[in-house]
């Protein structure tokens, strides 16, 4: 066996599957490109992604690259959309469809459920996993009350922040992000890892480069959707700054208590707002990343947390972390916010 930097995506050793290299086409499901104008570019796609047959039947398939600098809460994310699944009201199940997709689930949960602890950092290299999500979706229609229920698969790749930096231009991760239906950015405003991060714009550019499909239409910008997560956001800073700008509005939680939270409809602000505050001009490189590279109708934001606030204490006590040594623990059990909302938003058609 040869290092998933070579050979390509691999599952992630937290799941204890370092060893095993998937093969990748069989991870790649039906080609479901969302609705999109007819003069849209379509990734151009490696020829081992056209393998299992676009009729195949069952559940429709999602591809979903996470992107983010090294530290920015990806992994977390990952390891906490089993439990935001959950709790979500209705609940959605999630359920690994190979083995050690399973098993990372079964192993994530542990770790920050039953360990209240945070998942070790990812090893350099590509890691996929396949997952079938079925839950309800709110109703459409105005006064329809009940839900209407959903099924979709998902293959997510999370991958070291140190590969959106490094990676061969021979990695397999770039076509994988080429062929993705949606990507989740992670801004950490408050990580010196975000602050220094120059690199958007190389990515961008070179998975432009690879989903050029349509030369001579003037449009240059991505096919995918994109979630932007201002990540941490259960961080006390995060949350004085949505304050400190108006923007914080407070929800009761099952349990009667209420929580802060940023409003949906204001991400989008207080994540320029949140730019803006940045020191070195890397606010405002970001915010033209996407604006460059993507279709605003397709680009949506989100304060995200995959911990969520502590729920034991006074409202001015909410953080869930603390310092045990040099390393950070749980406090409390996690209650992540805006977690698979991004997900479900990705996945829908439009
Ligand atoms: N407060 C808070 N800290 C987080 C959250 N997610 C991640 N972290 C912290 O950020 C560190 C890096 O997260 P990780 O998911 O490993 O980042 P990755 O390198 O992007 O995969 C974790 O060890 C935690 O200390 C979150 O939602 N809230
Ligand atoms: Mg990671």
């Amino acid at each position: 066996m040869t290092g998933p930097a070579q050979n390509g995506p691999t599952h992630n050793e937290f799941s204890g599957h370092a060893r095993e290299v998937f093969q990748f086409q069989n991870l790649v499901g039906p080609l479901n490109v969302f609705n999109a104008p007819a003069a849209r570019a379509t990734p151009r796609r490696p020829r081992f992604f056209f393998k299992r047959a676009a009729s195949e039947s069952g559940p429709v398939h999602r591809r979903i690259g996470l992107w983010g600098p090294a530290a920015s809460g990806k992994t977390c994310f990952l390891t906490a959309l089993n439990v935001a699944a959950a709790q979500a009201s209705p609940p959605w199940a999630m359920a690994g469809t190979t083995d050690s997709s399973r098993e990372f689930l079964t192993r994530a949960t542990a770790t920050m459920v039953g360990s209240r602890s945070f998942p070790g950092g990812t090893s350099t290299g590509t890691y996929l996993y396949d997952w079938l999500l079925t839950g309800e979706l709110p109703g459409r229609r105005l006064l329809r009350r009940t839900g209407v229920r959903s099924e979709f698969s998902l293959t997510i790749m999370d991958a070291a922040g140190e590969n959106f930096v490094s990676a061969s231009p021979r990695s397999e991760m770039w076509p994988y992000l080429a062929s993705c239906d949606g990507l989740v950015y992670f801004f950490d405003p408050l990580s010196p890892c975000a602050a220094s991060d120059h690199t958007v714009l190389w990515t961008l550019d070179r998975l432009e480069a690879m989903c050029r499909h349509n030369p001579g239409t003037g449009d240059r910008r991505l096919p995918h959707k994109l979630a932007v997560c201002i990540a941490k956001a259960d961080k006390p800073e995060i949350m004085a700054a949505a304050r400190r700008h108006g923007l914080v509005k407070f929800v009761v939680d099952p349990t009667g208590r209420p929580l802060p939270a940023v409003h949906p409809d204001d991400a989008e602000r207080f994540f320029d707002l949140l730019c803006d505050s940045m020191a070195n001009g890397s606010g405002e490189l970001i915010r033209h990343a996407i604006r460059r590279y993507f279709r605003p109708e397709r680009v949506r934001y989100f304060a995200t947390s995959s911990i969520g606030f502590y729920q034991d204490s006074t409202p001015d006590d909410l953080y869930n972390v603390v310092r045990d040594g040099t390393s950070a623990r749980l406090r409390g059990p996690i209650r992540p916010f805006n977690v698979l909302e991004p997900i479900l938003w990705l996945q829908a058609p439009k």
